[in-house]
């Protein structure tokens, strides 16, 4: 397991130097944010956030996320230049070290959430989904949501959520699966593992189809081009605000298969109704059995990179909600305690048997 940590480049008010001082971290998980999603990440700019990440002390070897296009996933014909866009992208991520790529097939909201910081009885804040007021809400009104209405301006978020009217689930399926076969070739051949991260929360919303929400659908997902460079992105968090999905068995499943190539490892508490939101990261504090999940993780022998998720905003941090210092650093030194008394006390290899 490599710990990594997510860095939004030189604008994150998280120090690449206070990262580097959380103990056993290995790399930095990042991308070019200044460029628009569909074309080509120069190779000046990755190579400059290797350099920066090197000199840090840390390593730069998952990029999250390649942002797919829309017209990708609406399957228009203008997707067949920015799927070669996508290629070029994945060469060049692997000319930098890169060795995988998360990226997501979500319509038109990667996340969903309707509070950013919710205020917890210990005084932390945190990011909240209340099912009821999504329900409340009507996309012909127009969609509100923290975190989003700086991403579309309305007219244009009408006629993308105009757009999917035809695109059903069935439809989404045959789009990824044409953007799969295109790119996990390419992917093969420069070393590079995708990693698809599931749908967050994992359901349709608004009306827009979802299609990696449980276990049938990571399945049907790794089926359509069989071969590990097409991995998942295990999300934990977002996986789990669905109690019907188990994480310790999606673990043992695909990662026993050797097709999860990233885990994000955080907790949820998740509530009767639907909704959510995110806790610290222990067991107790959540509804996710963290320490189960990670003993998983380390039975199926499990090697490949771990970051913690969103985190609280705690001790008065400002930022960017989900992704301040403190609650991931505690995530991170949490996930490695865990990992450490599996490593030491089940026995090398053991559990691979099993
Ligand atoms: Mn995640």
């Amino acid at each position: 397991m490599k710990m990594t940590f997510r860095w939004y480049g030189e604008s994150d008010p998280v120090r690449l130097e206070y990262i580097r001082q959380i103990p056993g971290l290995y790399g930095i998980v990042s991308a070019i944010y200044e460029v628009p999603a569909g074309e080509v990440w120069p190779m000046e700019k990755l190579q400059a956030l290797r350099a920066r990440i090197e000199a840090a002390g840390l390593r730069f070897e998952v990029v999250e996320s390649v942002p797919v296009h829309e017209d990708i996933k609406l399957g228009k014909p203008a997707r067949d230049r920015l799927i070669a866009n996508f290629q070029q992208n994945i060469r060049n991520c692997a000319a930098v070290g890169v060795k995988v790529i998360c990226y997501n097939f979500m319509p038109v909201f990667d996340w969903t959430r309707t509070e950013m910081a919710k205020a917890l009885p210990d005084g932390s804040h945190t990011l909240a989904f209340d099912a009821k007021a999504v329900a409340r809400i009507d996309p012909e009104q127009g969609i509100s949501l923290p975190g989003w209405d700086a991403s579309y301006k309305p007219e244009q978020l009408r006629s993308l959520l105009e757009e999917y009217r035809s695109v059903d689930e069935a439809a989404l399926w045959r789009n990824l699966e044409y953007f799969l076969r295109a790119i996990v070739p390419v992917a093969e051949e420069a070393g590079i593992r995708m990693a698809m991260h599931p749908d967050d929360p994992p359901r349709p919303i608004f009306g827009l189809p979802r299609i990696v929400k449980n276990r049938d659908d990571l399945a049907r997902l790794l089926k359509l081009v069989d071969t590990p460079a097409n991995g998942l992105t295990l999300c934990s968090g977002s996986l789990g605000a669905d109690a019907h999905n188990s994480i310790e068995a999606l673990v043992r499943e695909f990662g026993g298969a050797g097709r999860i190539h990233f885990a994000h490892l955080r907790n949820v508490k998740v509530e009767s109704d639907g909704s959510f939101h995110e806790t610290g990261h222990r067991s107790a504090d959540g509804s996710l059995d963290m320490a189960a999940i990670v003993k998983a993780y380390h039975d199926v022998g499990f090697d490949g990179y771990v970051r913690p998720d969103h985190g609280r905003m705690i001790w008065g941090e400002t930022g960017k909600p989900g992704y301040g210092l403190y609650d991931r650093a505690l995530g991170a030194v949490y996930l490695n305690g865990l990992w450490e008394a599996c490593s030491r006390f089940a026995g090398p290899g053991s559990a691979r048997a099993r």
